[in-house]
């Protein structure tokens, strides 16, 4: 009889004398190597109550998976992520293959008694990101934890936008403005890459990017959007079928033959949380000039915050409270060291970048794999933007008719 699986059981090793954590990742490509920076910095730059080791990376093409294991510091390159779900030395699951294999990868590695990290979005579907939120309920009764990798939770100024919003500084919400632009798809040459697959990919820029910022919507205001009207655009809808692997936005140039593009390649809507807070959201490949600007403004009645992820080290803040005559915009430098994960990093004004959020990330999830608490964005927080999603392309298909979104219990 097989045995019922256990909760993970730290193993010794040499993490300065902390017990380990390892980590097995599925997938090595753009995200693979993000949160290879993540994992294996993490504990260098923070006092981590447990270390983590990079036990084994996982991929199909045993070369390519070999070298980038050798180039990230992985002790172990595996080609079946079945085997290396199974590892005694792997004791989280870390998930950076395309979403068309969350689910099944997520399920079971709970299923197999490991933590589970899980790229964005969660799923392609809502269905599969039902399941996911099932199989990592009755993980948690094990000790099991899972999160998804909404890494932009993780930018000091988001964080710290956060915290000055829920400390009331802005008084009660009334908009929020937030979109993601970015060009790499401008080139009607660009070959049809995972991407631009939905089978692949679930969608377009609505799961890729719109993900992103119906999380951090949601995560900004604290409550979930109750309702959208949308409308979505394919500007080019067919594409050169690419020549060999491509890597994340890398062009790998276009093969034999021509494919169709079977998703969105931007999505515009609007959205009304239940508090009375109206939104608009867009996000587009297609915005020349614009390479990754994730911006939000949120208004309250007593002030406003604006950030630019392309000027990631600042947080625009307008206090509305101040005489007229002194009132206006101004930049905070989110560099100090009590601002949010600020206390580990460098002097002020020594600022950060993309790839130390994924360090935060792995961080608070080491934190809260020790303590035992259940991480934040949970899978349950990862369905509710699906469900988000999935509005948006109902709404979109039914010419923008407003579509409510079921909240998750
Ligand atoms: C591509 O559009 C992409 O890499 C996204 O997939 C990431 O989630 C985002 O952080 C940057 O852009």
């Amino acid at each position: 009889m097989t045995k019922p699986p256990q909760p993970p059981q730290p193993h010794q090793g040499d993490g300065g004398g902390k017990p380990p954590l390892g980590v097995g990742m599925v997938g090595y490509a753009f995200m693979g190597a993000a949160h290879s920076q993540g994992w294996r910095t993490a504990g260098r730059v923070f006092d981590l109550p447990l270390s983590p080791v990079l036990a084994a990376v996982c991929g199909r093409d045993g070369d390519a998976v070999r070298a980038m294991a050798g180039r990230h510091g992985w002790a172990a390159a595996e080609t079946d992520w079945h085997a290396l779900i199974t590892r005694d030395d792997v004791d989280l699951v870390d998930i950076c293959t395309p979403g068309d294999s969350h689910a099944e990868i997520a399920i079971a590695a709970l299923a197999a008694g490991k933590h589970v990290l899980c790229e964005k979005p969660l799923a392609n579907t809502v269905e599969e990101a039902e399941a996911m939120v099932q199989a990592a309920a009755a993980a948690r009764e094990r000790g099991q934890l899972a999160m998804v990798g909404f890494n932009y939770r993780r930018v000091p100024a988001t964080a710290l936008a956060r915290k000055m919003v829920a400390e009331g500084r802005l008084g009660a919400l009334r908009h929020l403005r937030v979109t993601y632009l970015q060009d790499w798809l401008v080139d009607p040459e660009f070959p049809l890459t995972w991407r631009l697959r939905k089978e692949a990919a679930g969608s377009g820029a609505l799961g890729d990017l719109g993900a992103h910022i119906v999380d951090l919507a949601q995560y900004l205001v604290g409550e979930p959007v109750a309702g959208v009207s949308a409308l979505t655009e394919t500007f080019v809808r067919e594409r050169p079928l690419p020549a060999g692997a491509s890597s994340g936005l890398a062009d790998a140039g276009g093969g034999d033959g021509r494919g169709p593009v079977t998703v969105d390649d931007a999505a515009l809507f609007t959205g009304r949380f239940a508090s009375g807070v109206i939104a608009s959201f867009e996000a587009t490949r297609f915005a020349t000039g614009r390479k990754n600007a994730l911006r939000i403004e949120l208004n309250g009645e007593r002030g406003s915050l604006a950030f630019d992820l392309e000027r990631l080290n600042e947080l625009s803040y307008h206090d509305h409270t101040e005489p007229g005559a002194h009132a206006g915009f101004r930049r905070i430098l989110v560099t100090e060291p009590d601002h949010p994960y600020l206390e580990a990093w460098w002097p002020p004004g020594h600022g950060l970048g993309y790839e130390h959020t994924f360090v935060h990330q792995a961080r608070d999830l080491v934190h809260a794999i020790a303590s035992g608490t259940a991480p934040e964005p949970s899978f349950a927080d990862g369905l509710q933007v699906q469900r988000v999603l999935a509005a948006v392309e109902e709404s979109a298909a039914k010419n923008s008719v407003y579509t409510p979104v079921l909240p998750v219990d």
